[in-house]
């Protein structure tokens, strides 16, 4: 294998990428649109996961990754003055000044750090040994709160310990794909390419898509159900009541693998089909449909993502999903199981790290005292130096950046200026923060206009790492050009503040490669047991799955399974049925505000558009924002296609186009998640969105809030949707040396 494979930097599918320079001897230099040499991207052939396929994002990603970016230290004192370059030295000075003068008065609890999935696992560990160990705070989240929580706490609740147990070979393998509140096709594509392959190969297998809207996946289903937003427990609780009725239970499996299937039963009773279809918006019939199909197959792989996950019953609706694998036996076999897929493409490693404020690394909890005694050991800390109670979240976070209880904050790799719910109050937060440190790779990005200090971090293709995919597959992320300007890899500024603050031997590393085996020692007899990986290994024996420990004798390629002996990492090694009824959703729509909006992402772009705003393509894709309106609603209020819309909710307004399609349910309105301040006018889905989140995951729920509509007349909105990055330039007012 030689140095230019590494992984595509985007989604949780975790594509093998293969790159090769701008100009090589006898070939013709590759351009992009402006003409600018650009690395050459294509499909790594050896990769398992990907197997050579990559989607749009992944082939073009090289376009933006010189565009923009934050070339060195910036600071401020007011975030109403310009930046001013200085040194490294300076800007660490300052921070590691600020981190000791915050732990003296009030204490670390003051600290807050908000980091991201786009993370390296390197980047992870460093920063959580550096936070929870020797600064002595669990306030470390992630981004992945508002992505993956839901599934890290329903699937340790249900089956004991979070990971996903399955792996894409069971893509090939499954007679049914239960595809629930996950737009696959656009925001996985490659794993959705294996499965539609399969799918149109063998008549007999089966794609039932659960999604209020008709997605490009959703059209490629056998049965679509297009229900009510957060109606999911309704529906899988409506099909458990038949898979009962009809005799479709494996009762061995019941009887010898799990508990508390009584609570569960009684539960379903109250789930007639009469009643869930009513609920639901779907009918009896189709209902049935999906109840036959799910106990006839022998191998069911359910699928799903943001649609459950970012609700305020996500834990709920994940336990509820895991359920029909429990009742019918379909986990721990081939082409089988509830399947989390991840977002980002390393929020995986993530959780293997210990990046949620309620976790350690090694899939640990800093709840459990052997635990901390563990991990506190293996840093060389004093006992009882690891908290036990969780940090604060990212949505605690703005609550205590308004009571001024957070005194230094610290955001990396993410962008919450567009991401978090209730923008309004998440930005009128971010402005009252005395302190704040932000470790981007490009800049302007909206957050910036919140930041004190600007640290330039390396990111994917100048810097060396590991990332877990959806199927645990870790994969090394080959650096492979030099870093712009001063940036510095995240891991390396996260050691280099650790050093500073005195602890020189515990935060000294020559490389990733150190960093990637340390941290291995931890996950030593854990579920995820990494082991036997190095660097080194990946780099010759290519990608692994885990669980990979030293004695493991799987070989790369192989595919790894988790529960295929039916035991679970819980006490008497059962898993355990949950027993839920729905709540519904926190902000149901009512008369004032009588349509429920959903958000959610397009095939091209990602996120807050970083990258991929700034790549011609995608941006040719996907010109601007704009809302999804049935006809029926159009007609109500006198819209027509391609009318400016505003939509308001109980927390803000957004204007966008308007697209009037049959591809949304009446009731129902969809916008992009993509434009931010800096991409458009007033066009933030988060503008409206609200942050009541799931109570056992702590996710908000993206997914669906109140809002009205009304026509607006074309002449109070500008008739296109500008780029606007020069312009936010100034308005955050960097001086460029
Ligand atoms: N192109 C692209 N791909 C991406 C990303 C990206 O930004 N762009 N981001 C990555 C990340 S971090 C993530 S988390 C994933 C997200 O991947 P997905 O979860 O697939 O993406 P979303 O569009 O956020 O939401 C999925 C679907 O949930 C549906 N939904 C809304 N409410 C409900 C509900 O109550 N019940 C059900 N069953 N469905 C509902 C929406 O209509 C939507 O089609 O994508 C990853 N891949
Ligand atoms: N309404 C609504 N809101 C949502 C969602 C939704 O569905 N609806 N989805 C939520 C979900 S699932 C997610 S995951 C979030 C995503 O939200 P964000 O995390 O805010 O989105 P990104 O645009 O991916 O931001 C990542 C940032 O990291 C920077 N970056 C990239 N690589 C590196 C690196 O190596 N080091 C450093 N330091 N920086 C780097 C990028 O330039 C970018 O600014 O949005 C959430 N918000
Ligand atoms: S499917 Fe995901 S990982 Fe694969 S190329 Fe596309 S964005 Fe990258
Ligand atoms: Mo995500």
């Amino acid at each position: 294998m030689t140095n230019n494979k590494t992984l595509c930097p985007y989604c949780g599918v975790g594509c093998g990428l293969e790159v090769s320079p701008p100009a090589q001897a006898g070939r013709e230099t590759n351009r992009d649109s402006q003409g600018n040499p650009m690395w050459k991207v294509q499909g790594d052939r050896t990769h398992p996961s990907s197997q050579g396929k990559v989607c749009v994002k992944g082939a073009t990603v090289t376009e933006a990754i010189a565009k923009d970016r934050l070339l060195h230290p910036m600071v401020r004192n007011s975030l109403d003055e310009p930046f001013q370059r200085v040194s490294w030295d300076e800007a660490l000075n300052l921070v590691v000044g600020r981190i000791q003068a915050v732990c003296k008065s009030p204490g670390a609890d003051a600290i807050s750090f908000y980091g991201s999935g786009q993370f390296c696992t390197e980047d992870y560990y460093v920063a959580a040994k550096l936070l929870k160990g020797f600064l002595g705070t669990n306030n470390f989240d992630t981004n992945s709160r508002l992505c993956m929580s839901s599934a890290v706490s329903g699937y340790v609740q249900s089956l004991g310990s979070d990971g996903p147990p399955c792996c894409y070979e069971d893509l090939e393998l499954t007679d049914c794909a239960f595809l629930i509140g996950t737009n696959t096709a656009d925001c996985h594509p490659i794993v959705f390419n294996r499965l539609r392959q399969h799918h149109k190969k063998n008549r007999d297998v089966k794609l039932i898509v659960v999604d209020p809207r008709t997605t490009s996946t959703a059209q490629a289903a056998d049965l679509h159900l297009p229900i009510r937003p957060g109606t999911d427990i309704d529906l899988l609780n409506g099909i458990a009541h038949l898979l009962l009725r009809w005799g479709y239970f494996d009762s061995g499996f019941i009887d010898e693998c799990t508990n508390n299937f009584p609570a569960f039963a009684d539960v379903i009773k109250h789930y007639p089909p009469d009643v869930v279809a009513g609920r639901c918006g779907i009918s009896v019939n189709d209902l049935e449909t999906a109840a036959k199909i799910w106990g006839k197959s022998s191998r069911v792989l359910s699928m799903w993502s943001m649609g459950v996950n970012q609700s305020s019953e996500g834990t709920a609706k994940v336990q509820t999903l895991i359920n029909l694998h429990l009742m019918t036996g379909q986990i721990g076999k081939p082409g089988a199981g509830p399947f989390s897929l991840t977002g980002q493409p390393n929020a995986m490693g993530g959780r293997e790290v210990g990046a949620l404020t309620s976790l350690l690394p090694g899939y640990r909890f800093v709840t459990n005292p052997a635990h901390c005694a563990e991990v506190e050991e293996f840093w060389g800390l004093s006992a009882g130096r690891i908290s036990p109670t969780p940090g604060r979240n990212a949505l605690e976070m703005i609550r205590d950046l308004e009571n001024s209880a957070v005194k230094f904050l610290w955001i990396a790799a993410t962008n919450p200026a567009v991401s978090l719910p209730d923008l309004e109050r998440t930005k009128a937060a971010l402005r009252r923060s005395p302190f704040t440190v932000y470790q981007e790779a490009y800049y302007p990005t909206e957050t910036a206009a919140y930041a004190h200090v600007l640290l330039p971090a390396t990111q994917w293709s100048e810097k060396t790492g590991t990332m877990t995919n959806s199927e645990r597959r870790i994969t090394l992320c080959n650096g492979f050009r030099f870093p712009q300007g001063e940036a510095r890899d995240d891991w390396a500024i996260f050691a280099e503040v650790g050093r500073r603050l005195g602890f020189v031997e515990q935060f000294t590393y020559a490389n990733s490669a150190e960093v990637f085996a340390e941290y291995v020692q931890l996950t030593r007899d854990r579920l995820c047991d990494q082991t036997g990986i190095s660097h080194n290994r990946l780099k010759t024996e290519g990608p692994l799955q885990w669980p990979c420990s030293e004695s493991g004798n799987l070989k790369p390629g192989e595919p790894a399974r988790l529960y295929t002996d039916l035991k679970f990492p819980t006490p008497d090694k059962r898993a355990i049925f949950a027993a839920y009824h729905s709540r519904g959703l926190a902000e149901p729509p009512d008369q004032q505000y009588p349509y429920v909006l959903t958000t959610g992402r397009l095939y091209g772009h990602w996120h807050t558009q970083t990258r991929t705003g700034r790549i011609d393509k995608i941006r040719k894709m996907h010109p601007q924002p704009f809302i999804e309106i049935h006809p029926r609603d159009a007609k109500k209020l006198g819209i027509q296609d391609q009318d400016w819309v505003e939509v308001r909710s109980r927390r803000g307004y957004a204007r966008f186009l308007a697209t009037v399609t049959q591809a949304i349910s009446p009731g129902t309105v969809f916008v992009p998640m993509h434009w931010g301040e800096l991409w458009a006018d007033h066009a933030e889905a988060n503008a409206l969105t609200h942050p009541e989140a799931c109570p056992d995951s702590q996710q908000p729920e993206l997914k669906a809030c109140a809002v009205q509509l009304a026509p607006v007349k074309p002449e109070i909105v500008s008739s296109e949707v500008l780029y606007k990055a020069t312009e936010f330039k100034e308005l955050t007012n960097i001086q460029s040396s």
